[in-house]
C-alpha cells in the first residue's frame, strides 16, 4: 500500500449547508493529512478542466454551472491508499445509492448536488490537483520532526 494524494472538493451545496467542518472531520478522523486546503470560488475554466472527461454528456454543462455557482473548498488529502479510500468515504455518485456512513449517503439526496468530489484514479488525481494548487502550496508531512501517525 502506498501513500497517495487525491483531490477532494467540498461542493457548493455542502458549503451552503455548513458542512465543511463535518466533512473535513471525517478525513481527519480517518488519519489522513490535509496537505493543502483553500476556500475558493471556482472559475469557469477550472470547472471545465475538472469535468473535461464528461464533455458532451447531458450533465456536463449543468455541473459546470453548479460548481461555479458559489464557493467551494478544495483540499489535497494525503495518506495510504488515499485515492480509493476518499472515494469510498464519499460514497456512490448517486446519493440515493450511496451507503449510509458515507458522506453522500449521510448528507445527500440528488446526483446533481452530491456534496463532494474525489479523484477517481491516480491519473485523475495527478491531472486534477494542479487545477487548484501549485506544487509549493502542497505541504509534505514527511518533513515533520514530530510524527503522531
Ligand atoms: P463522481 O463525482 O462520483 O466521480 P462522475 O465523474 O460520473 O461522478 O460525474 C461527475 C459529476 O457530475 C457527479 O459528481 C455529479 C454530476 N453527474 C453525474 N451524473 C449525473 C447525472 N446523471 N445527472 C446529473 N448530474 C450528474
Ligand atoms: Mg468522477
Amino acid at each position: 500500500m502506498e501513500k497517495q494524494r487525491t483531490l477532494l472538493l467540498i461542493k457548493p451545496d455542502s458549503v451552503h449547508r455548513g458542512l465543511i467542518g463535518r466533512i473535513i472531520n471525517r478525513f481527519e478522523e480517518k488519519g489522513f493529512n490535509i496537505s493543502a486546503m483553500k476556500l475558493i470560488w471556482m472559475k469557469r475554466e477550472q470547472a471545465e478542466d475538472l469535468y473535461s472527461p464528461h464533455v458532451g454528456k447531458s450533465f456536463y454543462e449543468p455541473t459546470v454551472e453548479y460548481m461555479t455557482s458559489s464557493p467551494i473548498v478544495a483540499v489535497v488529502v494525503g495518506g495510504f491508499d488515499a485515492i480509493n479510500q476518499v472515494r469510498k468515504m464519499n460514497g456512490a455518485t448517486r446519493p440515493n445509492e450511496a451507503d449510509p456512513g458515507s458522506i453522500r449517503g449521510d448528507f445527500g439526496q440528488r446526483v446533481d448536488n452530491n456534496c463532494v468530489h474525489g479523484s477517481d484514479s491516480l491519473e485523475s488525481a495527478l491531472r486534477e490537483i494542479p487545477i487548484f494548487f501549485k506544487d509549493e502550496e502542497i505541504l509534505d508531512y514527511e518533513r515533520c520532526i514530530y510524527r503522531w501517525l
